[in-house]
């Protein structure tokens, strides 16, 4: 049935009010698992809304990054109260805008909340460095200093983590931010940017415009106005984005594409390599980033792996992630959806071999939504379509192997880097790949997805271009060094040239 009472129009937020957007239309906001429901209409902003935002953003500049960095930070802090006060609602709003589980959307908020707290520490730990002269009676040190107004383009599959992966440590620094969320789930940046303006961030501090990629994304990217840039989505797109940001020769920081591998290896916890699977290729739907979406298997425990996995995959509940019982939501839409029927019948057409799922989930509880099965292919080749191109989907491409050195060169062998693993109770073997997968993130024992806030994240080749956010990695990306000399000798001294500071 369709929504009987009038969605919810939401606005924009720019210098510190809620402001209706000058471009005209908006965007409807619907549920993936069910498609009448109209979470709320967004705004279509144009170039003229931007530039309002990016405007505000600068002014608010001058005086935001004259205040103590340990005064900003006591605001982000209040904010990361009040969003573990209001998680459960956000996860509920969240859930119903981008599909995952109950489960997970709290995990999401979670992340925005350690992120939150994270950067709020390091308000007080803003340390430069000191160092001695070459020079008698001169001073050497540099300090960080922010950029200037931020531009933040942020994607539908963490709606609240990765906007706050981006946010606090640019705030913290001294910075100012205008954030456009993917069209998909604003209801989510929204819900972050009321908690800053209630934790009483200054007015143009952080600006928020809703809006399409190709338009209101463009107008972000192109404003002159906006010192550096963050950019989480495809490879493509982020392309697109440096193409942009060098000639003004503006930092551009991306997180891109992946596809990740999960090692078996035949002394593995058999047990624990399969629950791994199952969390990291159909946790979020598969469509993370970091999903493991190949999984190489050593060919002594080829058949019992197999087995076990399809076992389990074929044991998933696909449902409303609202419903406690579902264990996997549905895609983000209907685009998504169809990206992954193609790619099943891509990996047929390869001749992989299909060992579950396979089908769009249709009727009944699914009539509404996006849902897809759990899906596993078995003996893929690696250079298979399925086994090189992120599909972002619950598509698993099982590849046997043949030992560490071949696992290691399945691994290394996509345009990726971002994330992988290795299941194995032998050190060498788990030292060995440590040290030659080549990817930002590897984990041993455990599966390619869960990466904590205080550590950088990123990845390798065509994942990004070698910045790193989340942990202290991200300080590096929203400041830039100033070194500062004091000469206080009173006369000329010439660095290199003069020796009076010398023994002899
Ligand atoms: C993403 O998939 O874009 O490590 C981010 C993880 C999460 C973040 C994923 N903490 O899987």
């Amino acid at each position: 049935m369709a929504t009987a009472v009038a969605p919810r129009l939401y606005k924009n937020y720019i210098d510190g009010d809620w402001t209706e957007p000058r471009g005209s239309g908006a965007i409807e906001n619907r549920n993936p698992a069910n498609s009448d429901e109209l979470v709320g209409m967004f705004p279509a902003s144009n170039a003229e809304d931007v530039a309002q935002a990016v405007q505000a953003a600068a002014q608010a500049y001058r005086n935001w990054r004259l205040v103590p960095a340990p005064k900003r930070a006591e605001i982000i802090f209040r904010a990361a109260e009040l969003l573990v006060r209001r998680k459960e609602e956000f996860a509920r709003d969240m859930t119903r805008e981008m599909g995952k589980v109950l489960a997970e959307t709290r995990g999401d908020v979670q992340e925005a909340i350690d992120m939150t707290y994270y950067m709020a520490g390091e308000g007080r730990r803003q340390f430069g460095k000191t160092t001695p002269s070459e020079l008698p009676d001169k001073a050497a040190m540099c300090v960080r200093q922010p950029l200037g107004p931020c531009g933040l383009i942020t994607p539908w599959n963490f709606p609240m983590a990765i906007p706050s992966w981006k946010l606090m440590p640019a705030l913290v620094l001294g910075n100012t931010a205008v954030v456009k969320p993917a069209q998909e789930t604003p209801l989510s940046v929204y819900n972050l940017l009321e908690v800053l303006n209630e934790a009483g961030i200054p007015r143009g501090v952080v600006n928020l415009v809703s809006g399409a990629g190709s338009v209101c994304g463009q107008a972000l990217l192109e404003n002159p106005g906006i010192k550096a840039l963050s950019f989480t989505g495809s490879t493509e797109v982020g392309i697109r984005v440096s193409e942009v940001c060098a000639p003004l020769l503006r930092p551009c920081h991306l997180e891109l594409g992946g596809k990740n591998i999960i090692v078996v290896m035949d002394d593995a916890n058999l047990d624990l390599a399969v629950d791994g699977c199952i969390w990291g290729g159909f946790g979020t739907t598969g469509q993370r980033c970091t999903a493991a979406s190949r999984v190489g298997v050593h060919k002594r425990i080829y058949r019992e792996f197999l087995d076990r996995f399809v076992a389990r995959a074929n044991a998933l509940s696909v449902g409303d992630g609202l419903d406690p019982l579902t264990d996997m939501g549905p895609a983000i839409s209907r685009k998504q959806l169809e990206t992954v029927i193609k790619y099943v019948e891509i990996g047929k057409a390869e001749g992989a071999r299909l060992v579950a799922g396979g089908h769009r989930l249709e009727g009944g509880k699914y009539a509404k939504g996006w849902f897809h099965q759990p899906t596993i292919f078995a003996d893929v080749t690696p250079g298979m379509r399925i086994a090189q191109e992120e599909i972002f989907g619950p598509v698993v491409s099982v590849i046997p192997i043949d030992g560490l050195a071949e696992g290691i060169e399945v691994a290394n062998g996509v345009p990726y880097g971002l994330s992988s693993a290795i299941y194995t109770r032998d050190v060498n073997a788990a030292f060995s790949a440590m040290r030659d997968l080549h990817t930002g993130i590897v984990y041993v024992n455990a599966p390619t997805i869960g990466a904590e806030t205080h550590l950088p994240f990123g990845g390798t080749k065509q994942t990004g271009n070698g910045h790193r956010e989340s942990g202290d990695a991200a300080l590096d990306f929203y400041s830039e060094w100033k070194t500062i000399y004091v000469d206080y000798s009173d006369r000329l001294q010439r660095a290199q040239i003069d020796t009076a500071g010398q023994i002899n």
